[in-house]
């Protein structure tokens, strides 16, 4: 098997300061996140960059500086966020993609997102993976259902996405696919056999979720985006909560990826 690549989803849209302490705000506070994560056995790090009042961003300036502070520190892969918060336009949510980080996500189709929508319409998605195209920059397909996936292998068939493929499943936002083991495998056996896969899950099925992503030869992403809890009533560091994955996974024989490693596992050049 692959060695484990653990994905630290750093900060989100929709968690707040007032839902954790533990939360990264600021480009600093992004940096410092992003440096204990890759301590703790990351090899790539999510972010979404947040305003000066603590608001889901994807200002161009703030990433650029939140990109500075994890470089200033360690060689994590970074993966900036194209989706954004729920309601931003599509230029909104691009704006990162210029600054040609070595990866962003690419939703490829629309959800119901709690209480709102996560808009993706075919256009869209498109236009995404076409800028993403010019500017170099590789495409992770963040994949909340089953059907996202057909769309995504429909880029690939147009030559908007070439080189390895790699897909995130989102497995437990309400709206989206539930967090069990039976979907979990449904959506693996989608895949095109060279493709690789991590996966999230939402709340408390993160765990569960990443034990089986463990087992099966996918790869994990954890961290404060998808849940703030280590156990019940106790609320986790990103480094925490990678940490947690490195020992079990350990414990399972998976050894765990450097981003150097992951660069490699993920055909990135570098
Ligand atoms: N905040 C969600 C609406 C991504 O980062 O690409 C979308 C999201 C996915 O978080
Ligand atoms: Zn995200």
């Amino acid at each position: 098997m692959d060695k484990l690549i653990i994905t630290a989803a750093l900060v989100g849209a929709e968690v707040t300061r007032e839902d954790t302490p533990h939360l990264p705000v600021t480009p600093e506070e992004i940096g410092e996140a992003a440096a204990e994560a890759r301590e703790a056995g990351a090899a790539i790090a999510h972010i979404h960059v947040r305003d000066a009042e603590g608001k889901p961003s994807q200002d161009r300036e703030l990433y650029r500086r939140a990109i500075e502070e994890i470089r200033k520190r360690c060689d994590i892969i970074i993966q900036v966020s194209t989706g954004g918060a729920v309601g931003m336009t599509a230029e909104e949510r691009l704006q990162p993609v210029a600054l040609r980080p070595e990866m962003a996500t690419l939703t490829t189709g629309t959800v119901n997102f709690g209480d709102g929508v996560f808009l993706n319409p075919p256009q869209e998605i498109e236009h995404f993976a076409k800028v993403m195209q010019e500017c170099g920059v590789r495409p992770e397909f963040e994949i909340f259902d089953v059907g996202m996936i057909q769309n995504a292998l429909r880029l690939v068939k147009k030559g908007l996405v070439t080189g390895h493929l790699h897909f995130d499943f989102v497995l437990g936002v309400p709206g989206g696919i539930p967090a069990t083991a039976q979907n979990l495998l449904h959506l693996v056996g989608q895949l095109p056999e060279e493709a690789t896969w991590t996966v999230a899950g939402v709340g408390r099925a993160q765990l569960p979720m990443a034990v089986l992503g463990i087992v099966l030869g996918g790869h994990v992403r954890v961290g404060l985006e998808d849940n703030i809890w280590y156990r019940k009533g106790q609320l986790a560091t990103n480094a925490q909560l990678v940490a947690r994955i490195v020992r079990i996974a350990r414990e399972m024989d998976r050894d765990i990826a450097t981003p150097g490693e992951a660069r490699r596992l993920l055909g990135l050049s570098g």
